[in-house]
């Protein structure tokens, strides 16, 4: 029977100490292997903001790479609402009847057991193994014991092991305040924290957050609007523009955050969107009444400048011609348009070669990825926004006068 352990948590960010209460509990128990399970939402963290389940869950698979018996399980970030324990161990019993299985926990979790959910079903469900952290009293460890009552403390075991004093909080904060994480934390998961600035403050700060909203806040509000791969698509799209923008000698802050908001209404339905432009007067073209679609920049740029989170035009365009294009773009709606249709996760035909030439030459790249895009919407029998034909002409137009 399969002895196998399972480390609930946050893991926001995942660091040392939980990576060694892993293997300190494989190694005292003679577990075969580790289930780490990121919560999709901490239930006891309800209005504290805490990071995108995808970003906690993809630390967690950078931290235990390397380690065959280190796996990670989807289980609660496929299960909507509050991650309640008792609700994935009833769920893991009924997939996996044949394993024993051990919930690993650290000491500030004992404590807090009582405030979990239905936790003295909980406990006569499951056995906790609850590993030391440095600095615990035996006195909080043994009041927490007495607490539960003989009975669920004998589903309890407290395990000494030599410990890793970090804490997630403390990680988050020196992540604020610029200081190093080395050491700490796996590096993989350093980049990564650096790489989507999850805890703003951490690594190179975006030019854009010493002039205008801050990155965190844009991020945050951003947040609200989309989530999931279309998120993961726009922190892609960042870091296209923000190469485009430094190869091309076009403002690196104004391309990181025309490119996070980009496709801030893009999770809109068609009808909110069509009212919200035609509201406001902005159709330019019919094609915007039958695939409304096609408004996600405008109403996007819209919003954000009415709601005070975006307050330079040039931004503002950028967004707002980013689905269509238009004749006379800036070199930052170039930058965004085409960093949108190279993004590293882009997979269809002829991309590889746009971002090749890209490399080089943004107004032929940009052509190629127009003239692509134009047969994609032709071939799928769509209307092709007049402004794209505009654009897509205007530019062979200058590339024949160069
Ligand atoms: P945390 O938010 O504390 O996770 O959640 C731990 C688990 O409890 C998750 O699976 C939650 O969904 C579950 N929970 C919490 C509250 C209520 C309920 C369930 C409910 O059902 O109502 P962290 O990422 O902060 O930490 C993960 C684990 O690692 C925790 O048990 C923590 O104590 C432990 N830990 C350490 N252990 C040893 N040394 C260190 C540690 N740092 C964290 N340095």
């Amino acid at each position: 029977m399969p002895y196998v352990g399972i480390m609930g948590g946050t893991f926001d960010p995942i660091h040392y100490g939980h990576l060694a209460a892993a293997e300190g509990a494989m190694e005292a128990l003679g577990l075969d292997r580790v289930l780490f399970l990121p919560n999709q939402q901490p239930p006891h963290k309800a209005g504290r903001p805490v990071s995108a389940a995808a970003h906690r869950a993809a630390m967690v698979q950078l931290a235990i790479a390397g380690n065959p018996r280190f796996q990670c399980s989807d289980l609660e970030l496929k299960r909507e609402g509050p991650s309640y324990t008792l609700h994935t161990a009833r769920a893991l019993k009924e997939r996996h009847p044949e394993w024993r299985m051990a919930f690993i926990v650290g000491m500030d979790s004992l404590v807090d057991l009582h405030t979990w959910y239905e936790y003295r079903t909980l406990l006569s469900l499951i056995d906790l193994v609850v590993v030391t952290r440095p600095g615990y009293s035996v006195e909080q460890r043994d009041a927490a014991l007495a607490a539960l009552g003989p009975e669920l403390a004998s589903h309890v075991r407290v395990l000494e092991t030599p410990g890793v004093a970090v804490s997630a909080t403390e990680l988050r904060e020196r992540a604020a305040q610029g200081r190093s994480l080395r050491y700490l934390l796996p590096d993989p998961v350093i980049h990564y924290v650096n790489e989507h600035r999850l805890y703003s403050g951490t690594g190179e700060q975006p030019a854009a957050s010493k002039m205008h909203t801050p990155w965190s806040m844009l991020d945050a509000a951003l947040r609200h609007q989309i989530s999931g791969e279309r998120l993961a698509h726009t922190y892609r799209v960042v870091e296209a523009a923000r190469e485009l923008a430094d190869r091309f000698g076009v403002s690196r802050a104004q391309a990181e955050v025309a490119a996070l908001l980009h496709d801030y209404a893009k999770a809109m339905p068609p009808p909110r969107l069509l009212a919200e432009a035609q509201k406001r007067g902005l159709i330019v073209d019919p094609a915007e009444e039958k695939q409304p679609h096609l408004l996600h920049g405008t109403v996007a740029a819209a919003l954000l400048t009415e709601q005070g989170l975006i307050d330079d035009p040039a931004i503002a365009d950028a967004i707002r011609w980013h689905t269509t294009g238009r004749a006379g773009m800036t070199a930052l709606e170039k930058v965004i348009w085409l960093a949108d249709y190279i993004e590293s996760g882009r997979r269809f035909p002829g991309v590889d070669p746009t971002r090749a030439v890209a490399r080089q030459d943004l107004d032929r790249a940009l052509v190629m990825a127009m003239d692509s895009t134009i047969s994609h919407v032709v071939s799928r029998g769509w209307i092709l926004h007049l402004y794209t034909i505009h654009a897509r002409n205007w530019l062979v137009g200058q590339l024949r006068r160069t």
